[in-house]
This record gives C-alpha cells, structure tokens and sequence, in this order.
C-alpha cells in the first residue's frame, strides 16, 4: 500500500469494440509497454492473420485468445498516471464470456466503457452497463471508438452518444456524470494526447479524465474479505490461493478460515506482484500460503477472512433484484446460477416476497405470482450448494450478484440479510 491513491478500473463493452486495444494503446502511450514489444506482437498478429490485434495482444496473453482474436478471461494490469496507482481490468465482451466479464466489473471502483462508432450500442454494450450499475460501478467514462472508421465524424459521434445516454438513463446510471470521449484505440486519437482529428471535440482526453475520476471511496472498516479466484500450487511454497482483497487486511501471522469449505490456519506468507509483503489491503492483487492447508481443501469462490469473523454461509438470504431479460416470467421455483465475487452456484428462488416500484423502490405488490423483464422485487433465494455471501449493507463488496440462465444475464441484485447456515 502506497500513498497514491489506488484505483480499480474496468474496461467493458461489445465483443471487438476495442476494449483491448485501447488499454494496449494507453500502456504504450503512457511508456508502460515498450516500442519493441509493440513490434512483436504486430509480427505475431500477422502471422496469426490477425493483422490489427498488437495492441490488443498487450491484455490478450492466452493461446486461444491470440488465435481467435477475443479476449477470453479478465487480465490485469498495473498502471499510473500522475494522479492514481490504476490496476486496469480489460473484460471479454463477448456474450460466451459475461461471466468472466461480472468477476471483473466486481472488482472495480470505476469503468471505461468502450463503443465502436460504426457500430453503436449493441448487446453486450446493454448487459455490461447493466451489470456495472448492480455491481456498484460508480462512474463511467465512455470511449467512443474507431472514430478513424468513420472519418472523426461529430455527426456519428453524436449519434451514438445520444443512444449511450439513453442506455444509461434506462438503468438509471446517473447520465449526467458520465464523460464521453471520441476515441481512436488504433490510432491513437484522444488517448493520451488530445488529436487534431476531432477539432470540433473540446472535451478531456482519455489520460485527463482518468485523472479526474473522483477518489475511490475508503474501504469500509470491514473484516477481511478475500474470495479466493484460483488456487495453485508452487514448489517450494505449496498451495498459493490467489484472489483480490475485497475490505480489510491479511498479514502473515494471521488465523484465518476459509468458507464455505470451512477449512482454516495460520497465514505463512502474502505475495503482491511476486514479492513478499507484510500486509495487503483492499485492492490488491495477492497470493499467499496458509499452513495446513492443501490444494484440494479450498476452490474458487472460496472467501477467506479472519477466524474469529469468518464469511457468512447463507442457508438462504433475501435479496433485492431487478430483473434485466426473461424471455418468460419468473416464478418460484426457478433455479438459476448465481454469480457473485468468484462463486458461480445455482440457487433457487424460494419466493417473490415484493415486487418494488423500479423508480421509487416502493413496494407495489405484496407476494405477486412472478416477475419479467424490467422489474425490481424482493425475493428469498436458497442456494443449491453452500455459497458464502454478505449482507449488502455491512459489506457491500460481497454483497452483489448476477443471474445468469441460458447464456445471458437475466437479473442482478444485492443482499439485504443472510440467514446463516
Ligand atoms: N480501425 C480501428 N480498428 C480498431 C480500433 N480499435 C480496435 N480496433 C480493431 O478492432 C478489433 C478488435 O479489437 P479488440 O481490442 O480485440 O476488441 P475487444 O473489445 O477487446 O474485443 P473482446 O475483448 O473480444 O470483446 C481489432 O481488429 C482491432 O484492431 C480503432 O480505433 N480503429
Ligand atoms: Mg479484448
């Protein structure tokens, strides 16, 4: 932890939108990645026939994901500016992927969303905007992109942000904060430097107003909280969990427990950015070693907090949703998967307590036989496996969640109580 502020920045949009691209961009403006690497990934991209990806290919590390030319899982990456210590992380927009997409936007205080000018709000663009605004993204920057596409025109430009506030307005996002930039990601145009190509745009560059982003609220002085994303095991450490601190902080000596699996010990080491340190907090990156403790006794979606104040294991909890997109209606009973922090489990609606005025949050109807697409409700939700989850009011970090059934989201909501196990 250092004295410049930390900030977590997702980068979301449509599948090919130029998500990657744009961050690759940025890193290499701003002298994060190297000229030489640049040309690397250039040669590679062409001989993969994906002449255009270089800059993606910063972000895109995995085999599949150079060959196809998509991103496939969130990546990572460190980066500051003269304001903020950013650890930047690129979604996949692709619609097979939104799960991986809803651990990254929960990990993030603020987001970038990128639209391809050509192209304009398209699904993927709703569903994440969506999920930024359940998952407790606070503010939006809006890059329009591929403004070279459409020869920097202000006409298109227009266009396009007129249909992204609209979006916006439809979730209820507060429209009026967000920040609309025309972009070029392959170009270049108003990434880092502010381009000659949209005279007739005077707004802040990308950098400026990543800059401007407002502080990060302080973390809540809540317990620690660490859902646990992969579990590896390293020679000469043994099992190394590895996962994002949500609230508090882990040090060595520390008693710890992991649920649901309700396994626990002494923490031996904590590793940021491959270095030993004495204490991580909220926002970082870390892996680490607990005594006693083997690759098989823990899984993602594990959370990992202090023996003495474990994570919560819901027998069942009520939650407050809205529902995005049903091609039906949604009656007790229905039991699709929940995705909250890293945990992925089915859980079935137990009932539909209230259905909510979507505007006001009013209670409209006491105990209504279903809800579709666009409505806000109270319901009792019983997982189908121990999932471990917190009330949204004590801690908000762990306290959101998507609905996922049949390859899209279908609601996203927050935890008002948990009824422990
Ligand atoms: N002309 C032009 N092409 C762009 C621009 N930005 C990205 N592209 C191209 O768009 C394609 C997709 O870019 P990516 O950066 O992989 O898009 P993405 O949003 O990360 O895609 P996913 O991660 O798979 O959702 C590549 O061929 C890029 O070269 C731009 O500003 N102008
Ligand atoms: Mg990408």
């Amino acid at each position: 932890m250092s004295d410049i502020q930390h900030q977590n920045l997702a980068i979301i949009g449509h599948v090919d939108h130029g998500k990657s691209t744009l961050v690759g961009r940025l890193l290499f403006e701003t002298g994060s990645v190297p000229e030489h690497v640049i040309e690397q990934h250039r040669e590679e991209a062409e001989e993969k026939g994906k002449g255009g990806f270089e800059f993606a290919y910063v972000m895109d590390n995995l085999a599949e994901e150079r060959e196809r030319g998509v991103t496939i899982d969130i990546a990572h990456q460190e980066f500051d500016t003269s304001e903020y210590n950013f650890t930047i992380v690129d979604c996949p927009g692709h619609r097979d992927f939104v799960k991986n997409m809803i651990t990254g936007a929960s990990q993030a205080d603020n987001a970038v969303l990128v639209v391809a000018a050509d192209d304009g709000v398209a699904p993927q663009t709703r569903e994440h905007v969506f999920l930024a605004r359940t998952l407790g993204i606070n503010e939006l920057i809006i890059g329009i992109n591929k403004m070279d596409i459409v020869d920097y025109s202000e006409d298109s430009y227009d266009e396009v942000k007129s249909e992204v506030n609209k979006l916006l307005k439809q979730v209820q996002f507060n429209a009026n904060d967000a920040t609309y930039i025309p972009i070029s990601a392959f170009e270049g145009d108003n990434v880092a430097e502010s381009s000659d190509n949209t005279d007739w745009y005077d707004g802040e560059n990308l950098l400026e107003a990543l800059n401007s982003l407002p502080e990060p609220s302080p973390p809540t002085d809540a317990p620690l909280r660490l859902p646990i994303q992969d579990v590896y095991t390293i020679s000469g450490i043994g099992t190394v969990p590895v996962g994002r601190v949500e609230t508090g902080t882990v040090s060595p000596g520390d008693d710890v427990s992991f649920q649901p699996s309700d396994v626990g010990g002494e923490v031996k080491t904590v590793e940021m950015h491959h270095e030993e340190v004495d204490q991580a907090g909220p926002g970082d990156n870390v892996g680490f070693n607990v005594r006693g403790i083997g690759k098989d006794d823990i899984r993602r979606g594990d959370v990992c907090g202090p023996a003495d104040e474990a994570p919560s294991v819901a027998e069942t909890f009520t939650a407050q949703v809205v529902v995005m997109q049903h091609p039906s209606v949604i009656t007790a009973g229905y039991t699709p998967v929940f995705h909250a922090h890293t945990a992925q489990v089915a859980c079935t609606i137990e009932s539909i307590d209230q259905k909510l005025d979507p505007a006001s949050g009013e209670v409209a109807e006491q105990d209504p036989d279903f809800i579709q697409s666009g409505d806000a409700a109270v319901v009792t939700v019983r997982p189908q496996k121990p999932l471990s989850i917190e009330p949204s009011s004590s801690i908000p970090e762990l306290g959101s969640f998507a609905v996922r059934d049949m390859g899209q989201t279908i609601a996203a909501g927050k935890v008002l109580e948990v009824n422990e196990r």
